[in-house]
């Protein structure tokens, strides 16, 4: 295991070194800090300087990085090996963005091809639903598109939709149903006009719970409302998904199916089918924008040597901080409101990816793997949760977004949105001294309150504007930093076991809800919250 290579002992022994050193002095000692730890990548400015390392420390990473083989592994997922071993499948999600023109064979296919086939037919439909020419069962042009999906076949479009706001169509809202919550379907009905809306069925298996429980009720929903013409769902309802036969049984059409390929991971999958209701929402000319923006930092992660290497470089560091320091969680910080649900997506792709015990060899891990992702918005964060990174007793290393222009300048307040992005990287490095706060005439028992200790490590994004080829590198970016961390830990970063043992029992508890005549065989505690919510029934 990675732990017992010399290249890790090398490595905690540097960590050690580290950590003992503030960043104070590391900015005092070495004028041109800044511009030796960035990295720039078609635009997008990625500043590593306020992380507690040197450049030994990035050599030691570099070197922990070549003991795992990433270099290879990286060529190994780029070129179709199936390197997801627990389900025997490439992950080929940097496919979904080749440009026109490509080839790549997998599996005896044309994947590049393949790709490009179903984004035709997605800007071919994108465009008739956008240029009404795509009307609904009455005859009605589409107002409002409901995608209907869960976890990859969600928080990827959802993120995407709100994120890219700047460039939807003005007379096209789409909303986004995930949680088998009757009231997240009734939300997103709620005052929208049958004749004229256009549900997306979200699900790569097309055997999920909540989606399907939820298109079945949106279907109902339509029928009652449209007079109960079957007719009608070929016009209101189209299916992403790898399953033609689940779809085709559901009761979608499947030339309205757009297809995708079990070599792409759900939560990889926002760039490919899953994409629609963004494409719908801005069109295909930005849709391959962002797809353009992927592939640029496919292109970097493939080619540029690991200590110029921007997601490898983040990943690198976050196992510094995961296994040497033992910080457990890791905070993303947007300062751009359209990015409200990016952490959420992070949250998704880092934590289903790397929160792993196993190793690829089935043998357990021991070390530290996935550290807990969070985060929101700032400023709104500073004004809550920020008091705990400024002076908490665990640091946590954050990584903060920001343009530098907005995408909507008529409220002009971008100057103290980014003075407040710049001011908190910089309090967080820097700290407050006591002596600092004793020479501003602080009365001494609160000199302690008022001390920050600092040295509180930041990654500082920074890209011109929020666009779509922006918000592609973006998300390749951490993709790749997940790569990354899940080569060094050797776990399997694409399969997601963890989650079904929760469907598997929630299948098996539906019954007994519904049927109070069950015995019950659980444990003591849920046996009581099962024959407690029967008798609230009376069932
Ligand atoms: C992602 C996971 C998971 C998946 C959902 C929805 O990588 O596999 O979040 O996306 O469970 O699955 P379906 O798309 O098959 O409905």
């Amino acid at each position: 295991m990675i732990d017992s290579t010399a290249e890790w002992n090398a490595l905690r022994a540097e960590a050690d070194g580290q950590l003992a050193k503030t960043l104070r002095e590391r900015f005092a000692s070495n004028p041109g800090r800044a511009s030796e730890l960035s990295i720039e990548v078609d635009g997008l400015h990625g500043d590593l300087s306020k992380h507690l390392i040197e450049s030994s420390t990035v050599e030691a990473l570099v070197a922990l990085a070549n003991a795992a083989g990433l270099k290879d592994k990286i060529e190994a997922m780029y070129s179709g090996e199936h390197i997801n071993s627990t389900e025997d499948r490439a992950v080929l999600h940097t496919a979904l963005r080749l440009p026109k023109g490509s080839s790549l064979t997998v599996d005896g296919q044309d994947a590049a091809a393949d790709v490009h086939a179903v984004l035709d037919h997605m800007a071919s439909f994108s465009n008739d639903v956008r240029s009404g020419a795509w009307k609904g069962h009455t005859g009605e042009r589409i107002k409002t598109v409901v995608n209907i999906g869960i976890g990859g076949s969600d928080l990827g479009p959802f993120m995407a939709y709100r994120a890219l706001e700047a460039f939807r169509h003005e007379s096209i809202e789409c909303r986004f149903v995930s949680n088998v919550d009757g009231t997240h379907l009734h939300q997103a009905l709620t005052g929208i006009d049958p004749a004229s809306t256009l549900f997306i069925v979200a699900s790569k298996t097309f055997t999920t719970l909540e989606t399907l429980s939820n298109a079945r009720s949106a279907r109902a929903w339509l029928l009652d409302r449209l007079g109960g013409d079957e007719a009608a769902i070929a016009k209101h309802f189209v299916a992403l998904s790898t399953n033609a036969e689940g779809v085709a049984a559901f009761g979608i059409d499947t030339a309205n199916m757009f297809e995708f390929w079990d070599w792409v991971g759900g939560r990889y999958s926002m760039d490919a089918a899953i994409g629609l209701s963004v494409m719908i929402a801005i069109g295909a000319e930005n849709f391959a924008d962002m797809l353009a923006g992927f592939h640029s930092m496919d292109t970097h992660f493939r080619t540029a040597p690991l200590d110029q290497n921007l997601p490898a470089m983040l990943g690198l560091i976050g196992v510094l901080y995961r296994n040497f320091f033992d910080w457990p969680t890791h905070g993303v910080l947007p300062y751009c409101q359209l990015l409200d649900r990016f952490p959420a997506y992070l949250q998704q792709l880092d934590m289903e990816s790397n929160g792993k015990q196993t190793t690829l060899d089935g043998k357990a891990v021991v070390y530290d793997t996935g550290a807990v992702v969070w985060g929101e918005p700032g400023t709104n964060g500073q004004h809550a949760f920020y008091q705990l990174i400024h002076q908490g007793t665990t640091p946590v290393p954050v990584d903060f977004i920001g343009f530098y222009e907005p995408d909507f300048p008529e409220v002009d307040h971008h100057d103290a949105l980014i003075a407040n992005l710049f001011a908190q990287a910089e309090a967080l490095a820097m700290g407050k001294t006591g002596d600092e706060v004793r020479s501003e005439g602080v009365a001494d028992e609160l000199v302690a309150h008022k001390t920050f200790p600092g040295n509180r490590p930041s990654t500082m994004l920074m890209a011109p504007r929020l666009t779509p080829f922006v918000l592609g590198q973006l998300v390749s970016l951490y993709e790749h930093r997940t790569f990354t961390q899940g080569v060094i830990w050797g776990v399997n970063s694409f399969d997601q076991w963890g989650v079904e043992l929760g469907k598997v029992l929630a299948k098996a508890i539906i019954p007994e809800l519904e049927d109070g005549s069950i015995e019950l065989a659980h444990d003591s505690s849920t046996n009581a919250l099962i024959a407690n919510y029967r008798a609230h029934h009376n069932r």
